[in-house]
């Protein structure tokens, strides 16, 4: 049902427009022997084509079904033959070109093989249902190397044994490309669990294997949310480091986590809780059914098909035993929980002053809290005074000059300020766990052995409005594409120095300029966004403005009408409103509500209290805060993102990494579909392409495998289109040819015996 049809009499003469790294002569082909080719229809899909005839600069194609088109002949685009279909390592094509690595992928995808290497870069695509490629026996075969597929086990495997070699820590970095339209679901998160999994296994034997593997649920759980396009999306990116002693035991993890608050949503354990607390939790916290719950409600959807969230909440609360979290300690957190549902619950009402004279009154109107229930709901839950927790949610603090004056907020802002005490629990909350959970994995002071790092965090993102969270979330990513073009640029000069050959550099593109527009002081990105937001006086124009005024000297940047300006990313240009920004990068939380916090008795809003001030490092001289002061004693949320990706970078800067690049077949979910134009899009911008084609100098190459046989240099001349050898080195190097290819053969049939 192709949306373009052809009559066999009468070929139409469709001409895509013709774009480099296409063929020009087909003459050169004709003498390869090249028989086969790609054809791009108007609908941009590739078809095989065979050329019948060729006539001054057009071609008579003939395509499988039967149909006969007349083409351009430098839009046809060489094929490799049929013999390698399907290889491990798209290097292995002969024909290294878009179609050919599109089938490639397309063809083992279809035999549920998603894993391909792309040279050194493991290539995964989301197969959306099971696939027989785990569990112990499959750990087994790679840990024997009896089975050599490209696969998540066999770059762990491999980050292992580098690991022991060489003495130096490792990471695998697994990213998402280029989200265009939401969350991504393209298997990240699976990924990082089936390469712990592999590491586990191996390292297994001292028992904490398991405790780290118990990790995953609980922070699932608390940092995963069912969304439009992945019911079990992230809204946080991970680094988990295992650790492992000099045997080659795991000796403990620990787990750094990088967040940008992605909006409202409703994380997992939220209906876990309501679903599955026994009858006397549920009383002790006050709880209800999810449905009742406003923060629950926005979504809409309270449950995920197949998933049964009572036996959730089960295993969730076993994986806290496991990793040591008391259970007193566990009511505590699951009272949090219950005070921020609650306090979305929280309504106000404005009432008019003129109706309820209040003599220092004045102002017209004043807010009146409110649904007295969930108040005082909050306040047990927290252990804070009932009418302080009013004051928190409907007053604020300001100090003027030496005074402190008492400013009622309007009904906005006092919405504003109950979501923003609700998410700094929650943020807090999350923290905290993750710190719980590093003290039990903790490796302790014999920290003698090496360490294997898996991340996962969210790739670049491009909405149809890019906010600061875009913002945040594409700044961490231009500095991972940095941290990966470096690495495969050294390892390429490494293999051509190595190979003895003079080899002139391939210019990979290096994402400096943009990273710079980023983090110039004072005039960068970041550094005029935090100047604006201490003005009081500023505005999303008047930051807006100032980006332009500073910055318009950068080429990666451009000044657009209004509030907008665009950032060219690596991945292709974003461009960003600036409304909101200030406020999120202030952080809507108030002074009145950190301190209602550390008023409070019990010990989780004292901690997330004290963990909110002490994060200013500087010395705080006196108390830790004044009223009204405590803001300028924190940091803005966009310097505290740059300090966590900062510290992360230095984790990772001192790794040998291995890359795996997920890659989503599919908007929709669904096992079996497979659509060139997304996968394609996505090998575009995740550089794969651009890597495997730069490396493909197919002279350079052909002198490395001279050099691997142990030819000599003497033996052979490397003229600018050709190798020229002495009389006699042909024969010697078909029969090495015809020894390797029988090697090969009897591996591959040892192969398929073994897998039958
Ligand atoms: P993500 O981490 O990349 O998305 P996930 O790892 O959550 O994506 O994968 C999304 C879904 O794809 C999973 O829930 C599985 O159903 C399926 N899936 C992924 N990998 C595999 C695999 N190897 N085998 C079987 N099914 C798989 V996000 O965190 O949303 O960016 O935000
Ligand atoms: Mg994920």
């Amino acid at each position: 049902d192709s949306p373009y049809s052809v009559s066999n009499e009468d070929p139409v003469v469709p001409l895509p427009r013709s774009t480099d790294r296409r063929w020009s002569d087909t003459s050169v082909y004709a003498r390869k022997k090249v028989l086969q080719f790609w054809v791009q229809l108007p609908c941009g899909n590739w078809e095989l084509g065979k050329v019948l005839s060729t006539s001054g600069e057009e071609s008579v194609v003939k395509l499988p079904e039967g149909n006969v088109l007349k083409v351009m002949s430098e839009t046809l685009v060489p094929a490799n033959p049929d013999i390698l279909d399907g290889v491990d390592d798209l290097m292995q094509l002969s024909y290294l070109n878009e179609p050919a690595v599109l089938y490639n992928l397309e063809y083992r995808y279809n035999q549920d093989m998603i894993y391909t290497k792309a040279g050194p870069v493991l290539v995964a695509v989301n197969p959306f249902k099971e696939v027989p490629l785990y569990g112990n026996s499959n750990i087994e075969a790679y840990r024997k190397r009896s089975n050599e597929s490209p696969h998540v086990y066999a770059i762990a495997d491999t980050a292992i044994r580098e690991m022991i070699r060489d003495e130096v820590n490792q990471s695998i970095i697994i990213r998402y490309v280029f989200e265009y339209s939401g969350e991504s679901g393209a298997g990240k998160t699976e990924t990082a669990k089936i390469a712990m999994q592999y590491l586990a296994a191996l390292g297994g034997g001292s028992g904490i294997e398991y405790e780290i593997l118990k990790t995953n649920p609980i922070l699932e759980a608390f940092g995963n949310a069912k969304t439009l396009r992945n019911d079990n999306s992230s809204r946080f990116g991970k680094l988990i480091e295992i650790h492992f002693s000099e045997t080659g035991k795991i000796s403990g993890a620990k787990s750094r986590v990088v967040q940008c608050a992605k909006g409202e949503r409703s994380y997992h354990i939220f209906y876990q809780l309501c679903a599955g607390a026994s009858p006397r939790l549920r009383e002790k916290l006050n709880l209800t059914s999810a449905e009742e719950y406003k923060y629950l409600q926005q979504s809409n959807c309270y449950s995920i098909n197949g998933v049964d969230d009572a036996e959730r909440f089960q295993a969730v609360t076993e994986a806290l035993d496991i990793v040591h979290v008391s259970k007193e300690d566990q009511e505590s957190v699951f009272a949090m929980l219950a005070a921020v549902l609650w306090l979305g619950n929280v309504s106000f009402t404005v009432i008019d002053n003129e109706n309820h004279v209040e003599p220092e009154e004045d102002e017209s109107e004043s807010l009146h809290s409110l649904d007295t229930d969930g108040l005082s709901t909050v306040a047990k839950l927290i252990g804070c005074n009932i009418n302080e927790l009013k004051l928190a949610l409907s007053n604020r603090n300001m100090k003027v000059r030496n005074d402190t004056i008492i400013q009622k907020l309007t009904l906005s802002q006092a919405i504003d300020a109950r979501d923003a005490l609700a998410k700094s629990i929650y943020a807090c909350l999350f923290d905290w766990l993750v710190e719980q959970i590093n003290k039990s994995l903790a490796v302790g002071k014999r920290r003698t052995g090496r360490s294997i790092s898996i991340l996962d965090i969210y790739g670049f993102e491009s909405f149809d409005k890019n906010s600061f969270e875009q913002f945040c979330i594409n700044y961490a990513n231009e500095r991972l594409q940095q941290h990966f073009n470096r690495h495969l640029f050294k390892l390429e000069q490494e293999e051509y120095i190595q190979d003895g050959i003079d080899w002139t550099r391939v210019d990979f593109e290096d994402n400096q300029n943009c990273l710079s527009l980023f983090e110039k002081k004072p005039l960068g990105l970041l550094s005029l966004l935090d100047e604006e937001s201490t003005f009081p006086n500023g505005t999303d124009l008047t930051l807006a403005n100032k980006l332009k005024e500073h910055l318009s000297a950068n080429s990666c940047f451009r000044g657009d009408r209004g509030k907008t300006f665009t950032v060219s990313h690596y991945a292709g240009e974003v461009t960003y409103e600036t409304t909101g920004f200030l406020e999120k990068n202030r952080d809507l939380l108030h002074s009145d509500s950190i301190k209602l916090l550390s008023s409070c008795s019990c010990h989780l809003p004292q901690a997330f209290a004290s963990s909110m001030l002490i994060h200013s490092e500087k010395p705080v001289v006196g108390p830790l805060y004044k009223a009204g002061g405590a803001d300028s004693q924190r940091l803005s949320v966009a310097t505290k993102f740059k300090d966590q990706l900062f510290q992360l970078m230095q984790r990772l800067g001192n790794t040998t990494p291995h890359f795996i690049r997920c890659i989503k077949p599919n908007n929709v979910q669904s096992p079996g579909l497979y659509e060139q134009g997304l996968v394609l899009q996505q090998l575009r911008c995740c550089g794969v392409l651009e890597v495997s084609i730069a490396a493909k100098d197919p002279l350079s190459v052909s002198v490395a495998i001279l050099h691997q046989f142990n030819i000599l240099p003497e033996m052979y001349q490397v003229g600018y289109t050709k190798l020229f050898f002495r009389t006699g080195q042909i024969g010697v190097l078909e029969d090495t040819r015809n020894r390797t290819l029988h090697g090969i053969l009897r591996l591959q049939s040892c192969f398929r015996g073994h897998q039958a």
